[in-house]
């Protein structure tokens, strides 16, 4: 009998995806202990070619362009393990991929701060109408200078700020806030131990309160069909007409149609997104609103903070895929014991 090993099998490694490009040096690490497929060219797959990836590999580090759902999964039979490269996970199909039998992970914690810091970025930009005040600039307008003819902007200290999903994001909002003298009202799903709402001096209303009473409203809530259009046309009309709206939760939270149209008519003074309905194409009528700061989808761009997010999405598929509990499942229930 040949009791000789093959050492070509008992070297094989792993086969993963990464379905989309990620820093040199971690890939090269994940090339250490994996046989990787990489995308570095960076070109989003269409659903079929998601697909015929995932069929062949054990592991996948994907982001919120990759839609992981049931069709996603129909030949992904040595699949684990599904790693996001993001906190939020509405590009997840959580009951398909459970059915599948396949972990899903996300990255909590390490882009809390990054994020509040781009909400409130986007908040004092919109209020202090930075982006009109830059073009008042290139324009050659600056010798218009008046103290009535000015970008007059709204004031942040003294007024009251409506947070709407008091999360880990929404309380480091709230830290932000109260450090620039705002007072804070939040709604949530749920509502906060007594002694949270003091540590962040927030007090819990309806949403409807929140959007009567609140100076500023800023969306921090994940996204779920229910949270769908949380802000439309009725929520806009219930906003002062000096206040400024900033989403850096989820595109599809706001009816971003409604929001040009509340934007143009002066139903509110402002708004500051970062997230769009069907990104990344953006809604033809708010492109067409100077009251309107926009970004990429960026908030949690800075490099510290995106080389976090990877390694901890990589830490998520090297556990799994040694066998163990990953730091950050989002199915745990799936597979306890
Ligand atoms: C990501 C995000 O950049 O973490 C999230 O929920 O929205 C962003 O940090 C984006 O989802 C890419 O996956």
């Amino acid at each position: 009998m040949n009791t000789t090993t093959n050492p070509a099998h008992l070297t094989r490694k792993p086969k993963i995806l990464v379905a989309r490009a990620i820093f040199p040096e971690a890939l090269a690490k994940l090339e250490e202990t994996f046989e990787v497929r990489s995308n570095q060219a960076d070109k989003v797959f269409t659903p079929q070619e998601l697909q015929n990836e995932l069929a062949t590999v054990e592991g996948a580090l994907v982001t919120g362009s990759e839609r992981i759902d049931a069709q996603a999964l129909s030949q992904a039979d040595q699949l684990k393990i599904v790693a996001n490269i993001s906190v939020g996970y509405n590009n997840f199909d959580i009951p398909a991929i459970t059915a599948a039998g396949v972990m899903a992970t996300n990255t909590p914690d390490v882009l809390t701060d990054t994020t509040a810091d781009f909400g409130f970025a986007l908040l004092m930009a919109a209020a202090r109408r930075i982006t009109e005040s830059e073009h008042w600039v290139r324009a050659g307008k600056w010798d218009q200078w008046s103290i009535v003819n000015n970008p007059l902007g709204m004031d942040l200290n003294g007024s009251t700020l409506g947070i709407i999903g008091m999360g880990r994001i929404g309380k480091g909002i709230a830290r932000r806030a109260l450090g620039c003298g705002m007072n804070v009202i939040y709604h949530n799903r749920s509502r906060l131990p007594a002694d949270e709402e003091k540590a962040y001096s927030a007090t819990y209303v309806s949403k409807e309160d929140l959007l009567r009473t609140a100076d500023h409203v800023i969306l921090v809530l994940p996204y779920t069909a229910e949270n769908h259009h949380t802000i439309g046309a009725k929520e806009l009309g219930l906003m002062k007409p000096t206040a400024i709206l900033v989403n850096i939760a989820r595109g599809g939270i706001v009816d971003d149609a409604a929001l040009a149209q509340a934007l143009q008519n002066g139903t509110i003074f402002a708004a500051g997104l970062d997230v769009f309905e069907g990104e990344p194409k953006v809604h033809p009528e708010l492109l067409k609103c100077s009251n309107i700061v926009l970004a990429p989808h960026i908030a949690s761009a800075t490099e510290k903070t995106r080389r976090a997010m990877v390694d901890l999405a990589i830490k998520n598929l090297t556990t799994a895929l040694a066998g163990n509990k990953p730091p950050s499942l989002i199915n745990a229930e799936a597979f306890k014991g």
